[in-house]
């Protein structure tokens, strides 16, 4: 069976290749870039979950086939959840992951380690064409740093020191990371489910 990725971010691609593989689903995943007729969806929805399931239906309905996608981002305890949905567009530009992060760096400067707490989350929406939906989450705490360090991953990693550990995401490996993340989590989650729809 063919399931769509229904995201256009090359980070959340890569990682859910891996999540996905290692879990050992028998399934032929294909990107959201392979149907560039579909056009993206507005993410209209108030919470991860929402908008997750917005871009899986989607792409479901539009290519006649089961669809996951990934709705995440940064919630800053001191700034109340924000990001958070609009984690890609917190500088005002869509996916610009570099001024997403000094923007949000220099909101945070006056704020003291001992305040800094964070967490990413994600929700994991599978839908297939014929409208059935289920959604999972999943989570990573820590606290942010000063200044961006590490190269690995994509977007907030380099700012985000996952709790129980001294380096951020971006110096964490692939592995490291998937294994801890709140997209392991919420996809992992996932894959008893899309075994019991999709077989
Ligand atoms: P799609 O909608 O096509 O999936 P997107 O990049 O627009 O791509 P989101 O709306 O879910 O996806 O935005 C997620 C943002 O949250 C992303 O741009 C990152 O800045 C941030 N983010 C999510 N997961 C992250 C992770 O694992 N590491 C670092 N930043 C992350
Ligand atoms: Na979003």
């Amino acid at each position: 069976t063919r399931l769509i990725l229904a995201t256009r971010n090359a980070g959340k691609i890569t990682e859910l290749h891996a999540i996905l593989a290692d879990a050992g689903l028998d399934l032929e995943l294909v990107g959201a870039d392979a149907y560039p007729e579909v056009p993206d969806v507005k993410e209209t929805g108030v919470t991860f979950a929402e908008n997750a399931l917005l871009k899986a239906h989607a792409l479901a309905r539009a290519t006649g086939l089961p669809a996951v996608a990934d709705d995440s981002g940064l919630c800053v305890d001191v700034l109340n959840g924000a990001p958070g949905i609009f984690s890609a567009r917190w500088s005002g530009t869509h996916g610009d992951d570099r001024a997403n992060l000094d923007l949000l760096l220099a909101q945070l400067s006056d704020i003291a380690d001992e305040h800094r707490g964070a967490h990413f989350a994600c929700a994991a929406a599978l839908a297939l064409p014929d409208g059935t939906e289920r959604v999972v989450e999943g989570t990573m705490p820590g606290t942010l740093r000063h200044a961006p360090v590490g190269t690995n991953g994509f977007g907030y990693d380099p700012i985000l020191q996952p709790e129980g550990h001294d380096v951020t995401c971006a110096e964490l490996t692939p592995a490291q990371k998937n294994a801890i993340s709140h997209r392991g989590k919420a996809f992992r989650a996932l894959v008893p489910v899309v075994r019991e729809l999709l077989g």
